[in-house]
């Protein structure tokens, strides 16, 4: 973001945002970096932004992609991008990867294990923002999305790392959600909580090639027989439980047409709008919390009032209600 545009926010927004309408991509990662930044002037630009881009009568899809580091998460978007292209879809990649400064974060495997979709003039990916709270982030990531649904994009992935709270906060944004699991190994190997399994869409079992494949297939009975055991989920949908061999693209085909199933079942039952609606909602309450808590936090001398009251409490000076109290009143 050059310097010009942060200064005159309102005479190049315009600009931006008519560059962003006609699927320019170098305005569309721009507008990103606009929402990403944490400055305040570029929040007043992002919100006008966001506002105006707020979209529309085009049917997008939002799927989200998770499973422990090295699954084959990127390798598996690789493939499945590619075949979306070839589709005639345009397809986005945003990623949220809640470490990383990982040395082999997903920032670096992505660019090499994207190679192909990369180059694709139908694909576009941006790596995760970083350095921010996950919600932060994760708030970001939302507005990418319309972002990249504004810049005419139908298909968009996000992918995050299998650690942490991302997968709850991925699967609060996204239509679909596809968990990718390895053979070998139960659930608490794969540190894959019974939980995550239970918000999953789909369970693919990737790398079902080579020597692979006789484990993976029996790991697919297993999940099949577990899956079936969880209460029916909001969209009344039974749960696949796939192959797929990322790397020779197979299995990628009966992703997609799992995905058209589900679409058309949701659509037909309601829970598609109903899923975006309650994210929606949910999301507006999530930023208001959070805008309290900034606005509490930058009162002046906070840090020090609370300080203060942290010894008396624990020297029982103070009552934890009346303190509060106090930092409310002051
Ligand atoms: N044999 C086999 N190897 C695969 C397959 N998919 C991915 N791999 C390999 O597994 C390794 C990890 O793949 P990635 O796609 O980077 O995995 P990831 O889940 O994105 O990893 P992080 O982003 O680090 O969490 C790479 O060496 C891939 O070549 C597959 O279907 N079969
Ligand atoms: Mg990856």
């Amino acid at each position: 973001m050059d310097s010009t545009f942060r200064r005159t926010p309102n005479i190049h927004l315009q600009d931006l945002i008519n560059g962003l309408l006609q699927g320019n991509r170098i305005f569309l990662s721009r507008a990103i970096t606009l929402v990403e930044s944490k400055r305040a002037d570029d929040k007043v630009a992002s919100a006008e932004l966001v506002d105006k881009i707020l979209n529309t009568e085009r049917k997008t899809l939002r799927i989200g992609i998770t499973g422990v580091p090295g699954v084959g998460k990127s390798t598996f978007i690789e493939s499945f991008g590619k075949m979306l292209t070839e589709k005639g879809k345009k397809v986005a990649v945003l990623s949220i990867d809640p470490s990383s400064n990982r040395s082999k974060g997903s920032i670096l495997g992505d660019k090499t294990r994207m190679d192909e979709l990369s180059k694709d003039p139908n694909a576009f990916i941006r790596p995760s923002a970083s350095g921010s709270s996950l919600g932060g982030v994760a708030s970001s990531t939302r507005e990418s999305i319309l972002l990249c649904e504004a810049a005419g994009f139908d298909v968009i992935i996000i992918e995050t790392v299998g650690v942490g709270q991302s997968e709850t906060i991925v699967k609060d944004m996204v239509d679909y959600f596809l968990l990718l699991m390895l053979a070998g190994g139960g659930d608490e190997l794969q540190g894959i909580k019974r939980g995550i399994m239970e918000m999953a869409d789909h369970i693919l079992i990737n790398k079902a090639d080579n020597d692979n494949l006789k484990a993976a297939k029996h790991a697919k009975d297993d999940y099949w027989n577990a899956v079936h055991l969880f209460p029916p989920n909001d969209a009344d949908w039974v749960v696949p439980v796939g192959l797929c061999s990322a790397l020779e693209k197979n299995g990628i085909e009966e992703v997609w047409s799992e995905i058209e199933n589900y679409q058309s079942h949701t659509a037909k039952n309601g829970w598609f709008e109903e899923n975006r609606k309650r994210q929606a909602i949910k999301w507006f309450h999530e930023r208001i919390h959070a805008r309290l808590e900034e606005i509490f936090y930058s009162k002046p001398m906070i840090k020090e009032e609370i300080k203060k009251r942290e010894e008396l409490i624990s020297s029982q000076k103070l009552s934890v209600r009346k303190a509060v109290e106090e930092l409310f009143n002051s």
